[in-house]
């Protein structure tokens, strides 16, 4: 993709000029874009809750008459209500869908990889299921959707409830009072139409897949509930945790538990008048959260009505000088990229065989690193981070070109910034939040990206901030970063691709980097192979090319001595629309270290041995 890249970057740099007076307009609207005010429910998984997970019916809508009217706005057309079309007697025409006689497709789930017909699918299709359910006497409901790409408008019995835009987050919609006693139906139309000034935007190297990917729920709290908290050591200490709870309608003053049993840890504190209540924790001695050792404790929270439990890892994340430390100790990430693509069967991860199956490859490989590129990905990873010992990357879906200049896409990039970092703030394994992947360097996107970092910064000051610059080019043998992004980050993210899209592999062993000091991840390198595709070392697509890749990038990479972790492009083959070599690629990046069927590459075995061996890695 990097070529792609290149070709938009020079059409921009074109306009650079016209872009600095823009920005001048917009630079102060940025900081004033809105924010999301939509409750989200956090720790969901350790939460009671009712799954509407399983088969949902389905009707295409592939014009987006049913959902959009002529002039765009959001409609239903009569699908919220769920009828049977009126076969005799109906003088004035009748409802011309029905869903009781549809066909199902599996929730969660893409639904493109559920029926051939809707394999190239992109546009709006309608899910439908009948539910039973109780509500509970002073209890407030939510439907949970762990993740819809890219757009979903929700009605519940008729009634619409909410709409969410972002296909890699969570959201929840209220339902409390909209739920019957006895039998219910939710009618959801998602539409996965890539958009010009949508996050991403149109061109992405990985498929868009459709549909309700994540799990689905409804999710019963009392009237007062807990809706964020954060526990995490204090900054400084290795036996003190300090954090907040937030206590959604809670009346200022209502007392709040926090118990981590285990180490023998209580405290009682009340909310102030927003809900918020800060705690501090004083402990004898913690085990913390390593890869080594990925120590979980358990933690309980009372608050009101509502009881919360979590698992919560201990540790601390810091930058000094060009030094990755965790714990106190330098660290090296010894890593590998991670698309959502399910192994063996490929579509999009959604279920526990699914993240067993990468996470074993993962270990397999020696990793302590996984860089979940390059959206927010399934709960389910970064917990099975949490207790597998693998430190993770996550990331918002800035990919290359995005509306920039758009003050409302701005305000699209923060919710999901938003919508990652409460959901994954108890994750001890989540050690860097990434703002973007390789953008490019222009000051309307410096100033969006800043202000990114910024306002991530403000909502976790626990964490590293990150993100991925691609390397340029530049002619001679010394390459240089000159992207003023990588001033704003705590860690540098540098994408190269020498020896694969520019040189061959054995030019590139005395290449040199001029790169900031700063601690610095090679965030992707990579080449292509076709398992089982044997040749010299010379021919493309072969394995042994892809050996040859790497051996040659470490003898590059391993002279700059502010390298801390790698992580090579990528674990797996994965599907790309822009991949079309047949026989080679058949629409799949193959840049994997394993097939998409799990036949592992001979370059895997050198990650492998490197990894286990330390060879390369300096700590410091
Ligand atoms: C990149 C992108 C990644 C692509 C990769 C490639 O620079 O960040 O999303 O898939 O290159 O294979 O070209």
């Amino acid at each position: 993709m990097a070529r792609v890249q290149r070709t938009i970057w020079s059409f921009r740099s074109l306009y650079r000029g016209c872009c600095v007076v823009l920005l001048c307009c917009f630079s102060a609207t940025f900081a004033v874009a809105q924010k999301p005010l939509k409750t989200l429910l956090v720790d969901v998984d350790h939460r009671a809750a009712t799954s509407l997970d399983g088969d949902w019916h389905y009707l295409v809508d592939s014009t987006g008459r049913n959902l959009y009217s002529a002039t765009g706005e959001v409609r239903d057309n009569g699908y919220a209500r769920n009828e049977r079309p009126v076969l005799v007697g109906e003088r004035n025409g009748s409802q011309e869908y029905d869903f009781s006689t549809a066909p199902t497709l599996k929730v969660p789930g893409d639904w493109n990889t559920q029926d051939p017909t809707l394999f190239r699918y992109e546009g709006v299709l309608w899910y439908q299921r009948d539910f039973t359910y109780q509500p509970k006497p002073d209890m407030r409901t939510f439907l949970h959707i762990g993740a819809a790409n890219y757009r979903s408008y929700v009605w519940i019995n008729q009634k619409r409830i909410c709409e969410h835009e972002g296909g890699f987050t969570p959201f929840d919609c209220e339902v409390t009072g909209v739920l019957h006693s006895g039998n219910n139906f939710v009618v959801i139309a998602v539409d996965s139409t890539r958009l010009a000034d949508g996050i991403p935007g149109l061109i992405t190297d990985w498929y868009n897949y459709g549909g309700l990917t994540r799990d689905v729920s409804l999710v019963d709290v009392p009237m007062a509930f807990v809706d964020d908290f954060d526990v995490h050591l204090k900054p400084g200490t290795m036996d003190s945790l300090a954090g907040y709870i937030h206590v959604e309608d809670a009346t200022e003053g209502t007392p709040v538990t926090i118990r981590v049993p285990e180490a023998d840890l209580v405290a009682t504190v009340k909310t102030d008048a927003s809900g918020r209540a800060n705690f501090n924790l004083s402990a004898k001695k913690l085990d913390l959260w390593s890869p080594e050792s990925p120590k979980l404790y358990k933690v309980q929270i009372e608050a009101g009505q509502d009881r919360l439990t979590d698992d919560i890892g201990f540790r601390d994340i810091r930058v000094d000088g060009t030094r990755i430390l965790l714990n106190g100790k330098p660290v090296f990430l010894r890593g590998v990229n991670a698309h959502a693509e399910a192994p063996y069967r490929t579509g999009r991860v959604s279920n526990d065989k699914d993240v067993e199956a990468i996470f074993g490859f993962l270990k397999e490989m020696n990793a302590n690193f996984v860089r979940l590129c390059h959206y927010p990905q399934d709960e389910r990873m970064t917990r099975m981070a949490d207790r597998k010992g693998v430190m993770v990357w996550s990331e918002i879906p800035i990919w290359q070109h995005i509306s920039y200049d758009k003050p409302s896409v701005y305000a699209k990039a923060d919710a999901m910034l938003h919508e990652m970092v409460r959901r994954d703030r108890d994750k001890a394994s989540v050690i860097l939040w990434s703002v973007a992947n390789e953008t490019p360097d222009n000051s309307t996107r410096t100033e969006f990206l800043k202000n990114l970092v910024v306002e991530t910064h403000k909502l976790d000051s626990t964490r590293l901030v990150t993100a991925a610059i691609l390397q340029p080019d530049n002619p001679g043998k010394t390459k240089k970063l000159t992207d003023p992004l990588a001033q704003a980050l705590d860690v540098v993210g540098v994408n190269e691709y020498v020896g694969w899209y520019s040189y061959v592999p054995e030019e590139v062993d005395d290449i040199g980097f001029e790169l900031p000091q700063k601690p610095i991840i090679i965030s992707e390198f990579g080449a292509e192979a076709k398992a089982g595709n044997h040749g010299p070392k010379v021919q493309r697509w072969s394995e042994e090319f892809q050996l040859d890749f790497y051996r040659h990038n470490f003898a590059m990479l391993s002279k700059i001595p502010q390298i801390r972790g790698y992580a090579p492009w990528v674990l797996m083959d994965f599907r790309s629309p822009t991949r079309n070599i047949p026989v080679l690629q058949d629409g799949f990046n193959r840049k994997g270290l394993i097939s998409e069927d799990g036949k592992r590459k001979q370059a895997f075995f050198l990650l492998q041995q490197i990894y286990k061996d330390g060879t390369y890695g300096k700590a410091e």
